[in-house]
């Protein structure tokens, strides 16, 4: 090669440099589901039924994007204790085996449930009962143990419309049946998360979701073992996604544990769909105590609800407009923000630590940080969302340096709402529910509403 010819190659070469250099943004997009959502440090996972996974358009499109795995029914009683303490682990074990070999971790589901028991436990009552559920916990909890990430302990226990427990065999055992069942798994596997599962939990306002906040609340007050609790997140017209769900999940957050997306399914199509999922993956990205997503399935024809059309993937196996969306949506978190970035500590309350960066954007609920106290309490408002006509507001309530039993927080002048949670209104203040008026010294409970007219700034409230 000429001296010339040599010149134009290297120059070639560096101006190829230069021109990879300059469209290669800063950080490089995930083409996957399992790689995009790794940049923030986040799982993305799917529901795998084990017949399938010799269908190769499933299991290849499962292997590609998919980094946790949930058996959508082979870990469930039925299928693991066909008859009473005979345990039968090759469904189960198929999955995880699938899983592990392929370097993806797992989701138990689910230990305890009212639904999908083995016949022989459906007729039981009693101690009778509640010492199977306790056997089987700790029988399927020890064969797996050290080989899943997490285990939903307990499914769907509260029920539909009220906020307090569902009706079930396993319910009349006794209402400490679901904190025995976690002690039971915590002892049977002390490093596998522990989750509390069920659906119709998204919406902040519906009472079934301020139920499930309350147990675990309570369960973290008392220390009972509960490390996570998962958003089954099955939307649909009855169902449907509302904005309030990163109140929810932050809200969640804010108790002490990790939450999860479980059973993500939106039906629906198109834009629409694409929409309401990009909106799901962005309000779990702006949670930092949010460590994955899960969704229900790989095709829509894979789905427990195929008419809906409600996955990333269509019946022949190609990507969605959702895909894409969601795909985009985990590419845009950005991981240098500690919001986003589920490896800082995801227990650790940015509400209640006083180290929290003063820098912080104000109008993230996440980083609400209000002064310290050195009265009784403190409050802070923040505008969590809004919209023309309206806006819903979230008030964290922090105790000082002493514990309070009550407390009182006069809202702005300009606030007018009909529809207040966690607090009882009266006259422009709010007053602590029944269940929330005891804070410890330096902790913090919250309050929310949503308001009507233009809303107010945020800031300190007045907190006797
Ligand atoms: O219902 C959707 C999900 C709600 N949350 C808990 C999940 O565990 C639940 O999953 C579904 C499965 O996707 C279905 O596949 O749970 C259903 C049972 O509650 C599963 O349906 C069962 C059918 O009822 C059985 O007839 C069938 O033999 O699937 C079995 C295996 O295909």
């Amino acid at each position: 090669m000429s001296r010339r010819a040599r010149f134009a190659a290297a120059l070639a070469v560096v101006t190829l440099g230069a021109t990879i250099a300059a469209t290669i943004p800063a950080q490089a997009a995930g083409s996957t589901l399992k790689d995009a959502a790794a940049q923030s440090g986040r799982y993305f996972g799917t529901a795998i039924a084990g017949f399938k996974l010799s269908d190769s358009t499933y299991s290849s499109i499962a292997n590609r994007e998919f980094n946790m795995i949930t058996a959508e029914n082979e870990m469930k009683m039925d299928a693991t204790e066909p008859s009473q303490n005979n345990f039968n682990f090759s469904s189960g074990d198929q999955i995880l085996n699938w899983a592990v070999q392929n370097g993806k971790r797992v989701r138990g589901h689910a230990l305890a449930w009212h639904s999908q028991q083995p016949s022989w436990m459906q007729g039981m009552s009693g101690s009778a009962l509640r010492s199977a559920m306790l056997n089987h916990v700790t029988k399927v909890a020890e064969h797996y143990k050290g080989k899943v990430y997490a285990w939903d302990v307990v499914n769907e226990a509260f029920d539909d419309s009220n906020g307090g427990r569902r009706d079930s065999n396993l319910q009349r055992t006794g209402n400490d049946w679901i904190e025995a069942a976690f002690k039971a798994a915590r002892a049977a596997d002390p490093n596998a998360k522990l989750c509390y599962n069920d659906y119709n939990t998204d919406n902040w306002t519906w009472a079934k979701t301020q139920g499930v906040y309350n147990m675990v609340k309570d369960f973290k007050a008392r220390g009972v073992p509960i490390d996570c609790v998962g958003f089954q997140s099955h939307f649909n017209a009855q169902s449907a996604y509302n904005s309030n769900y990163r109140t929810t999940l932050s809200s969640f957050a804010a108790l002490g544990v990790e939450v999860q997306i479980t059973e993500l399914d939106i039906e629906g199509s198109g834009s629409q769909q694409a929409d309401t999922y990009r909106r799901v993956v962005e309000d779990c990205l702006a949670v930092k105590a949010c460590t994955g997503i899960t969704v229900w399935g790989v095709r829509d024809s894979d789905s427990w609800r195929s008419y809906g059309t409600p996955l990333l993937f269509d019946n022949n196996g190609g990507k969605k407009a959702a895909y894409t969306s969601v795909l985009n949506a985990l590419n845009a978190a950005d991981p240098t923000d500690p919001t986003t970035d589920p490896t800082q500590d995801p227990t650790d309350d940015p509400t209640q630590d006083p180290t929290d960066d003063p820098t912080d954007d104000p109008t993230d609920p996440e980083t609400t940080n209000p002064p310290d106290p050195t009265g009784k309490c403190s409050a802070a408002l923040t505008i969590v969302n809004s919209w023309p006509g309206g806006y819903q507001a979230t008030v964290t309530v922090k105790a000082g340096s002493s514990s309070i039993n009550g407390w009182r927080v006069t809202l702005p002048s300009s606030v007018n709402t009909n529809n207040l949670w966690n607090g009882v209104l009266s006259g422009g203040v709010v007053t602590n529910a029944p269940y929330n008026g005891s804070v410890g010294a330096g902790q913090s409970t919250t309050f929310g509403f949503v308001g009507n007219g233009s809303a107010p700034g945020a800031g300190n409230l007045t907190c006797a």
